[in-house]
């Protein structure tokens, strides 16, 4: 965090918000529900020197969390920006503070600092690799497989991307589709392959017993079980199973990771910044797991090369020592919004070194997915 405290300020004109529409490669299922195409806030921090990008991890739908993209860009533009002093000096650190009063909203929250730590980190030429503090310069990269319609189907999904290099693969279960699936992908490509599964909080408190069936594929962890509230019901989880619990959608900031840390509820901590407001916090987040000896490792969102880009900054810090959803733009993006997509080499993905989050965006074709475009304030 060194290097943040040493950035130049920079003064703002103003935030563009910008909304895109993008298909998917292909339709992505999760026990929450489908995805085929996705809406995308876009927030742009205006300067009279390099602007900054940040990326609205909010979903079409308020199925993952509470947010949704709509909200997001609303509570952005009447309740958020209204906060951030436009022609006065300012710096990214003072962002969250600033926006602390606005309850909750934090993939909104972590996507406006995320613009204002671009145009700053830009106008510094500090990449965001440096401004968290990472420690490689490329990382392993693992993908997020979505629920399908037959086992014969996943077989096929699964050994293309390993046919692809990706070293780590995540099925995403829900109660039907489970047991089955999940030794059916172990028995097909081995003991060897990292295998983990992701049940976006589809089962209940009553599901030890048969989630515990899962300890015989040797799973690198099981990732959030229960509804997002129940802290506790992951600790009484956690007891049945031998398989690591891990958290995504309960840590919604570094106190809360210290708070399900404490009581037992995981082993292991998934970190998406959009989830606890911010890239500064997910580091906040970081940080407390690492001095609690429990390792994390960067989920994904379906980013474009934006959060993309930022992602793997984060997942170069030191304790991301687990492989994380930082998959190749292709995955998700016929063709992405920035000129250098992330790419897939020998399993790994690089993080990028330029000025900011290092992407150039490729305004041509962003302009041609752009839905709608408000600039506040009107100038
Ligand atoms: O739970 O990790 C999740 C995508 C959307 C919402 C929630 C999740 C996911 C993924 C995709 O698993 C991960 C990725 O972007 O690669
Ligand atoms: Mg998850």
């Amino acid at each position: 965090m060194s290097r943040l405290a040493e950035l130049s300020p920079i003064v703002l004109r103003g935030f563009e918000f910008r909304r895109i529409a993008l298909p998917l490669v292909s339709p992505f299922r999760t026990s929450f529900g489908t995805e085929t195409d996705r809406d995308i806030l876009l927030v742009r921090a205006l300067t009279d020197g390099p602007d900054g990008w940040g990326e609205c991890v909010a979903g079409n739908d308020p199925l993952y969390s509470s947010e949704y993209v709509d909200a997001a860009q609303h509570v952005s533009v009447h309740h958020l920006v209204s906060r951030i002093p436009i022609g006065a000096p300012i710096h990214a650190v003072d962002v969250a503070r600033v926006l602390e009063p606005v309850k909750d909203h934090r993939m909104a929250k972590g996507a406006v600092e995320a613009a204002v730590l671009d145009a700053q980190l830009r106008a510094n030429d500090v990449s965001f690799a440096a401004a968290l503090g990472a420690v490689r310069d490329r990382v392993p990269s693992g993908v997020s497989v979505g629920i399908m319609d037959t086992i014969d189907d996943l077989v096929r999904v699964v050994g293309g991307y390993l046919d692809d290099g990706y070293v780590r693969i995540k099925l995403k279960i829900e109660p039907g589709w489970d047991i089955e699936p999940v030794g059916v992908i172990r028995r097909t490509f081995g003991d060897s392959i990292p295998l983990q599964v992701d049940a976006n909080t589809a089962y209940t408190r009553d599901d030890g017993p048969h989630l515990a069936r899962l300890d015989q594929f040797d799973l690198l962890l099981i990732e959030q079980p229960l509804p997002e509230d129940d802290v506790t019901g992951h600790a009484i989880i956690a007891k049945q199973v031998a398989t690591a619990i891990c958290l995504d959608e309960s840590i919604v900031s570094s106190r809360a990771a210290v708070d399900a840390i404490e009581r037992g509820a995981c082993r292991i901590i998934n970190i998406k910044a959009g989830r606890v407001g911010g890239y500064l916090e997910a580091v906040a987040v970081h940080d407390v797991c690492r001095e609690r000896g429990v390792p994390v490792w960067c989920g994904g969102m379906l980013e474009t090369g934006i959060g993309r880009a930022m992602n793997l900054a984060l997942a170069a810090l030191p304790n991301f020592t687990i492989t994380g959803d930082v998959s190749a733009s292709e995955r998700f993006w016929r063709r992405d919004i920035v000129t250098d997509p992330v790419r897939l080499a020998n399993g790994h993905v690089t993080v990028p070194a330029g000025s900011g989050s290092g992407v150039i965006i490729d305004h041509d074709f962003l302009d041609s997915v752009t839905t709608s475009r408000v600039v506040v304030p009107q100038g």
